[in-house]
């Protein structure tokens, strides 16, 4: 059996399939060959047993031996040191891919997520769309000129940024074909493909078993 060990809810509802975040952590062990088992937490009842391991109620956790950890960055940190093919071992290389790691969750996710909140809560004005599309045009100004963010090759960095960019509301606002293509080519990888497949399969068992 496998030491690490991803952590995802039982079910969800179909709305954030294929988007909780438990797949960073899968796409990742994809990415760079590490074996890992899923397991489950219970979604509608999150009891103490929960809470002492994560102190918001949510997924996903990541265990690694005797390790837990929560908030998906630092399991995908966790999973990048074990693999060159996830951050660079260079100073510089390593620098930068944490740099962007951060800039994914602190500057992109940071409004994105409260954005598309608001939309979906049918707020007649989302009072956040000039600060997204302020982040969003400089991104896609950076995408302009490079294909990966840190180090020249694919890390942990895109890997945070395509899953942070490619949600549908976030894609569907505005025109900026670099960012899109970035998405595109991010996705397309066969890393992705497999670790979203297995989330959608494990929530569709997860229906067949309630039914
Ligand atoms: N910052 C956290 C956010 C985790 C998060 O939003 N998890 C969602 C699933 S993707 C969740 O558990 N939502 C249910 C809830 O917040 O109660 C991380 O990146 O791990």
């Amino acid at each position: 059996m496998s030491d690490l060990i991803i952590w995802t809810y039982d079910w969800v509802p179909e709305g954030p399939r294929g988007f909780v975040r438990d797949l960073r952590l899968r796409w990742a062990c994809e990415e760079a060959g590490l074996a890992y088992a899923v397991k489950t937490l219970p979604f509608d009842a999150r009891g103490p047993e929960h809470l002492a391991r994560q102190p918001f109620g949510q997924v996903p956790l990541l265990s690694d031996g005797q390790l837990d950890l929560f908030e998906s960055g630092a399991g995908l940190l966790q999973l990048a040191r074990k693999s060159e093919m996830l951050m660079p071992r260079d100073a510089s290389g390593e620098a930068q891919a944490l740099q962007w790691t951060i800039a994914a969750l602190n500057s992109i996710e940071m409004v994105t997520v409260p954005w598309w909140f608001l939309e979906i809560t049918g707020a007649k004005e989302n009072c956040l769309t000039g600060w997204m599309q302020s982040r969003l045009t400089h991104i896609e100004r950076t995408l302009q000129g490079r294909d990966w963010l840190a180090g020249g090759r694919f890390t942990v960095a895109d890997l945070l940024m395509a899953d942070v960019l490619r949600v549908p509301k976030v894609r569907a606002f505005g025109d900026r074909p670099a960012t899109e293509a970035y998405i595109a080519r991010i996705t397309d990888r066969p890393a992705f493909k497999q670790a979203h497949a297995a989330q959608m399969a494990h929530f569709a068992a997860a229906d067949a078993a309630r039914a």
